[in-house]
Parts: C-alpha cells; sequence; structure tokens
C-alpha cells in the first residue's frame, strides 16, 4: 500500500536540524520497512512481534537520551520525540514498547541506580538483549500509587519481595523489571527485579481490544528473594517513580502526534478517491471540516510538543507542562481516529487501514501514564494551588 506522508503545515521541519531530520527519516523508513506490513496481523493475533526488537534498537528507540557511555544513542530531546512520532505512526504498542525500555527502565537505572547497576543493566537494555518493565500499578491502586501495597522486608543479605502489579507493559517476555515496592517504613523504592528469580511470574492479560500487539500482563512477587545490590539507591519516595512517568508521559505526547497523521493522511487520501453522489467525497463540505480541523489539531500539537521537547533541552520543563501536552495531544489524537474512522465508511472498521486500530490503542493511551482526567487535576493543581487529590 501507498504509505504515509507527513504533514507539516507550519512548516515545523524548519525548526529542526539536519541531524533531528535525519534520525526522524531513519525511525520512519524503518517504521514503513519493518512495522507497518507486519503489524495488522500481529495486532489481530494478539501478539507482540518480536522480531523488530533488533529495528528498534538500531533507530535508537532504546534509550535515545541515553549517554553513548552506557549504550544510548546519546540524543536530545527532540530526537527522543521524533523516533516516538514516527513508530507510533506505525502503532502506538510499538511505541509503548520503546516508552516503557527507555523511560521507565534505562531512565531510572541511570537516573536512580549506582555505576554498577548501570554497566551491569543499561548496554543490554539499548542493544534489546535484555527487555525490560516498570511495575508501579497494582490491582487496587491505580490513578494512586502512593497506597501501593507491594513490600519488600530486610534480611540481612537480601531483601524479601511480596505483592503484585498489574497491567504491566511488556511484563510476559521481559528480563528485567524495575519494581516500584514500599520499605518496612513505608517509604517507596525501586528494586530490579530479574526473571529467574525464585517466586517471580509475569502472567499474560488476554482479551484487550487496544494495544493488542504489545504484551501487557501482571508482576507477582510471593517471597522473592531481591539481592541488596539490586536496590535503585540514588532515589527513593513517590517522587522517583513519577520522575520517570515525566519522561514517558513526554514521550507520548509526540508519539501520538504519528498516530493521529497516520489517520489523518489515510483519510485526505480515501476523501479525494472516494466517489459518492457524483463526486469525491473530498468536496462535500462535512468532510472537508473533519479534515480541516484534523491538520489544525495536529499542527497545535506538534508546536506545544516541540516546544516543550526545547524546554526538556533546558532542563526547565515542569511535570505539569508535561502533563499539558500529553492529556491536550492524546485527546487530539483520539478525535482524529474516531473522526477518520467515520470518513472511511464501512471501510474504516477493517483492518485494511490502519485506523480503527490506532482508535482502540489510544483508548488505553489516554488511561495509562496517567489518566486524562489525572492530567487534568494536575494542571488544576497547579494553577489554582488547590490539590483535588488530598
Ligand atoms: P504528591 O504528594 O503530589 O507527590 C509525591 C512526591 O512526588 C513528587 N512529584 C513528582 N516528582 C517528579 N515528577 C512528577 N511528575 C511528580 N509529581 C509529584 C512530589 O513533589 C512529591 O515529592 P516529595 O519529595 O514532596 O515527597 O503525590 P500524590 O500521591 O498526591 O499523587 C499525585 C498524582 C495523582 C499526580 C500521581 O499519583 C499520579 O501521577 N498518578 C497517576 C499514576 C500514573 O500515571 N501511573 C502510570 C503507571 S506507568 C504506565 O502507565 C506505563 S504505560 C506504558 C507506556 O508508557 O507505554
Ligand atoms: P483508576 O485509577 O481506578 O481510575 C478509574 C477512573 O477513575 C478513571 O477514569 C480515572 O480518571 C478516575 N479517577 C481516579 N482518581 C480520580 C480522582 N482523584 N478524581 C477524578 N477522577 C478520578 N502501569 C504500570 O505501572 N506499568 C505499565 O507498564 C503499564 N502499562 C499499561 C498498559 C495498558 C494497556 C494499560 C491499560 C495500563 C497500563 N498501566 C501500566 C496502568 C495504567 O497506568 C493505569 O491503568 C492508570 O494509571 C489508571 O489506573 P486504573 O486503571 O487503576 O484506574
Amino acid at each position: 500500500p501507498d504509505l504515509f506522508e507527513a504533514p507539516d503545515y507550519y512548516n515545523i521541519d524548519d525548526l529542526l536540524t539536519e541531524e533531528h531530520k535525519l534520525i526522524r527519516d531513519a525511525a520512519r523508513d524503518w517504521v514503513k520497512r519493518d512495522v507497518s506490513p507486519i503489524i495488522e496481523e500481529a495486532a489481530q493475533d494478539a501478539k507482540f512481534p518480536k522480531s523488530i526488537i533488533p529495528g528498534l534498537a538500531e533507530i535508537g528507540a532504546f534509550g535515545p537520551y541515553i549517554p553513548e557511555e552506557y549504550g544510548g544513542a546519546g540524543l536530545d530531546q527532540i530526537s527522543y520525540g521524533l523516533i516516538m512520532q514516527e513508530i507510533e505512526r506505525g502503532d502506538s504498542g510499538v511505541r509503548s514498547t520503546a516508552s516503557v525500555q527507555s523511560s521507565l527502565v534505562m531512565y531510572p537505572i541511570w537516573k536512580y541506580g549506582n555505576e554498577e547497576q548501570r554497566k551491569k543493566y543499561l548496554p543490554k537494555l539499548a542493544t534489546g538483549e535484555w527487555m525490560g518493565s516498570f511495575g508501579l500499578t497494582e490491582p487496587d491502586h491505580g490513578s494512586n500509587p502512593a497506597g501501593m501495597v507491594t513490600n519488600f522486608k530486610d534480611k540481612g543479605d537480601h531483601y524479601l519481595l511480596n505483592g503484585a502489579k498489574l497491567w504491566i507493559s511488556n511484563s510476559p517476555f521481559c528480563d528485567v523489571a524495575v519494581v516500584w515496592a514500599k520499605n518496612e517504613e513505608g517509604r517507596i523504592h525501586g528494586l530490579v527485579v530479574e526473571r529467574g528469580m525464585e517466586g517471580f511470574t509475569t502472567p499474560e492479560t488476554h482479551n484487550k481490544w487496544s494495544l493488542r500487539a504489545s504484551a501487557t500482563g501482571e508482576l507477582i512477587f510471593q517471597d522473592v528473594k531481591v539481592p541488596k545490590g539490586n536496590l535503585l539507591p540514588n532515589k527513593s519516595g513517590l517522587g522517583a517513580p513519577l520522575g520517570c512517568l515525566d519522561s514517558a508521559r513526554y514521550g507520548i505526547s509526540w508519539g501520538v502526534i504519528g498516530a493521529a497523521m497516520d489517520c489523518y493522511d489515510t483519510a485526505l487520501r480515501y476523501a479525494k478517491e472516494r466517489v459518492q453522489f457524483g463526486k469525491p467525497i473530498a468536496a462535500f463540505q462535512l468532510q472537508q471540516k473533519k479534515l480541516a480541523e484534523m491538520i489544525t489539531e495536529i499542527t497545535k500539537a506538534q508546536l506545544l510538543a516541540l516546544r516543550l521537547g526545547q524546554l526538556k533541552n533546558e532542563g526547565k520543563a515542569t511535570s505539569a507542562q508535561i502533563s499539558m501536552a500529553k492529556r491536550n495531544n492524546v485527546d487530539m489524537a483520539i478525535k482524529i481516529a474516531r473522526e477518520a474512522r467515520q470518513m472511511l465508511g464501512g471501510m474504516g472498521i477493517t483492518g485494511e487501514y490502519s485506523i480503527m486500530r490506532h482508535m482502540m490503542n489510544l483508548e488505553s493511551v489516554i488511561t495509562y501514564e496517567g489518566t486524562h482526567d489525572i492530567h487534568l487535576l494536575i494542571t488544576g493543581l497547579d494553577i489554582t494551588g488547590e490539590n483535588a487529590f488530598k
């Protein structure tokens, strides 16, 4: 099939460096070649396509901004965003795998780990030889992770970990999991749990209608003996996992632009070709309204993400600014997917086109990494000083 173009209505490319464009184009080419042709079948079969792991590593999707000395790509935040955009043009589930590996597994090991931990884990995670997962959410604690009950006790030469995490991306095949748990004083710490540790299991969650090409599951800990050297020593408290989320949410604010662009491209092309009542449906005002609003919203989202990327590069982006971009851009993408799907009529519900898959995927994206409502309340707290969570 004729694969995507990239709408750039406000010449945003002129604001990118040559390096940004090279990195973006390499990711785009790889997605066209290695993801788009296989992703529909993977989603229909509800299987994560493991064959794409080396390709993800090659385009720098595992640890784009992690320094090269640890195997990362050593790129800036805008490059990270552009890579996420191109991957999610293919599929949000594939982008999820990259987000988790980079921002939720490599980032905490890099930022909160010691040198020994960085050297042990980061290079293997960067090549995809080891895949990681991130365990924060629990069956009874989703939006409110502070209430978590997963805990560890100091047993002298090791920790004893007990509890369970639910809705964990990559869990069924992960080699390592960064797990957030409370110590005996109730303080939250990150622990690196490795597959093979006795009492650690990762059952898969089946029957999802969303992110079907991404494997989701549980992390269950029954008296797991975790070596003391696996505790991330340099940061504790809820702020530690929330710091990782800031990085992943930022990547999502770019990623979903890719999904929206793919829906828009597809709907525009279809509308020009599909003839009803003697003219292409693109000639009808109602269809033009949909397309005009889509490109307007994509353009606004691009500018928001780019400015946020500049702030991140300068170390100035606040968590509340990141929440605003995640919330706005995911909402933009899901609305575009819903409108674009209607524009394809009956064809829109089939796997011949990517739109319905994007639409269903985005139902997860609007829920994970902080729901639409939670991000609104973060903005509300930031502008009023009143905390609606407490
Ligand atoms: P609160 O009292 O506000 O804060 C506790 C401590 O954390 C600090 N903090 C942050 N630090 C870094 N980054 C942030 N974004 C931070 N937000 C807060 C804060 O300063 C404080 O530090 P200290 O030193 O004073 O202790 O915490 P709260 O319990 O009231 O909760 C606030 C709330 C609701 C915003 C937070 O719990 C939240 O964001 N909830 C949503 C949960 C969530 O997003 N879960 C995501 C799980 S991972 C996932 O979904 C992966 S999907 C796969 C993929 O990415 O593709
Ligand atoms: P709940 O917190 O129970 O929320 C239910 C509803 O109540 C939501 O609409 C919410 O907005 C609303 N609500 C909650 N609190 C408030 C409030 N104070 N005010 C107003 N409304 C409120 N987690 C991980 O740790 N790691 C992962 O890798 C991961 N991957 C995921 C992959 C998928 C496919 C999915 C679906 C989820 C994943 N998650 C992961 C979990 C995700 O982060 C949670 O689902 C999300 O944080 C919401 O938690 P919950 O599902 O328990 O919903």
